[in-house]
């Protein structure tokens, strides 16, 4: 005769192993379900990014602009070429706040992760110039600015410092803007009309995989409303999309067109191979 206890102990167990069961089988189902959608996502098809650009470029009728600065510019920048002489590759200096994905570009455009990155703190503190086998440019990663007034004037006056050293060498400039900003703070506009001196600016509006329509068009009209002089286009980039389970296939997109317009005002012929970004 079996007595109370041994059976009760008995049914506990069953209970337990009855809810282990239960509970991989979820989990099986749970995995499984997610492999499905993971094979199943598409990379969602960005929302014609030049289509936002025409918009604003229409809307503030302007559109001839940047096609004239870009020829302006390239005639600039090889008739300073001929007349001067550099070691190495000429360079892109990347600048913009901290945080807004300047040294993840970098890595995407070096095709290897180089610069330091990451969230939180700021990361980058020197300038640091980059390049690898076969890029025909060499690029300059360089502390963001943190915001406040005196952390402005130390951007302002490192920023003057390196042009000032490396004057004929760095020949275009990457402004970073995280295209989720929402705002855009004067002191930035009236900076990039005269800190870079007479070079190119490319404005990069970065994460803009995870950015909305409205934040796009947003920092778009203020950026190009602004008239900034040496402004050559505006470029929809997403460095390092987000992935998730939902968007794991999201590739990074925009670098591509914006090497494409670097290398046309250096003069570099096109052909370089930018098929990975
Ligand atoms: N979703 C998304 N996140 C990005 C993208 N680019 C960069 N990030 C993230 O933004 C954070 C900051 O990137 P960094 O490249 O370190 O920024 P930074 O401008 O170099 O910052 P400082 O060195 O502090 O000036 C990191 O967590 C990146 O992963 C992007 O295109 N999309
Ligand atoms: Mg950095």
């Amino acid at each position: 005769m079996e007595d109370n206890g041994e059976k009760t102990k008995r049914n506990l167990f069953r209970n337990v192993r009855n809810q282990v069961k239960k509970a991989t089988q979820q989990i099986r189902e749970d995995i499984q379900e997610s492999a499905e959608r993971l094979r199943d996502a598409k990379p969602p098809t960005i929302k014609n990014p030049l289509a936002r650009l025409n918009i604003v470029l229409k809307e503030m009728a302007i559109g001839q602009r940047f096609e004239e600065n870009l020829a302006r510019y390239r005639e600039i920048i090889q008739r300073r070429a001929k007349e001067k002489d550099f070691e190495g590759k000429p360079s892109v200096l990347v600048a913009g706040r901290t945080g807004s994905g300047k040294s993840t570009l970098v890595n995407a455009v070096l095709g290897a992760e180089l610069a330091p990155t990451g969230a939180g703190e700021p990361i980058t503190m020197d300038f640091q110039p980059y390049s690898v086998e076969g890029l025909p440019i060499e690029i300059y990663d360089s502390p963001g600015w943190e915001g406040g007034k005196s952390k402005a004037n130390e951007f302002i006056d490192a920023i003057k410092h390196l042009l000032n050293k490396n004057d004929d060498k760095i020949q275009v400039i990457w402004y970073v803007i995280d295209a989720q900003a929402s705002r855009v703070v004067d002191f930035e506009i009236e900076q990039l009309k005269t800190l870079f001196d007479d070079r190119p600016i490319c404005l990069v509006l970065n994460k803009c995989d995870i950015a909305t329509d409205e934040q796009i068009i947003g920092i778009l009209r203020a950026f190009i409303g602004a008239n900034i002089p040496s402004q050559v286009g505006a470029y929809e980039v997403a460095a390092k999309p987000q992935t998730s389970l939902d968007d794991a296939l999201i590739e990074r997109f925009g670098i591509t067109d914006l090497l494409a317009q670097t290398y046309y005002l250096i003069g570099i012929d096109q052909d370089t191979d930018t098929n990975n970004l």
